[in-house]
């Protein structure tokens, strides 16, 4: 089972937007091993970003993340890291397809809503950033035989 960090960024969360982005994820059928509500610093928000630094939009990119609570979750399943980033849409939320998150909620490349980690290395580095084992639940869901075939 792979894992992945989820973010409801700031403006899903100004939005009212916690529980559709939630929902959206726990319908597809993937499980939530661990959650928090935070507002990320900077220290946080630039090792969760580094490989922006530099970039034109980073120091937009790191006041937009750091400007009001965060909700930062890891979800589990087979392929849990593609399926988040394909239930969440393209990073520009214009191109984004209607029925993805960011398709459907957003409008704005500074403005979408959702972070998930974008590969394996990248979710490895990104749950320890936000959790200590500790942190994370690992629990039978009666419903799993239904959902994954083995
Ligand atoms: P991702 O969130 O889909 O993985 P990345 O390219 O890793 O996209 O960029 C991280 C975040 O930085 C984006 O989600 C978005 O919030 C912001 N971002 C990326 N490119 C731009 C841009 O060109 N202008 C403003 N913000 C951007
Ligand atoms: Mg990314």
């Amino acid at each position: 089972m792979e894992k992945t960090l989820v973010l409801i960024k700031p403006d899903g969360v100004q939005r009212g937007l916690m529980g559709e982005v939630i929902s959206r994820l726990e319908r597809r059928g993937l499980k939530l091993s661990g959650m928090k509500f935070i507002q990320m610093d900077e220290d946080l928000a630039s090792r969760h970003y580094a490989e922006h630094v530099g970039k034109p939009f980073y120091p937009g990119l790191l006041s937009y993340i750091t400007s009001g609570p965060v909700v930062a979750m890891v979800w589990e399943g087979k392929q849990a890291i593609s399926i988040v980033r394909s239930t969440m849409g393209v990073t520009k939320p214009a191109e984004a397809a209607p029925g993805t998150i960011r398709g459907d909620f957003a409008l704005e490349v500074g403005r979408n809503i959702v972070h998930g980690s974008a590969n394996e290395a990248d979710a490895v580095r990104e749950v320890d950033l936000f959790f200590a084992p500790a942190e994370l639940v690992s629990w039978e869901r009666s419903t799993d035989p239904w959902i994954f075939e083995d």
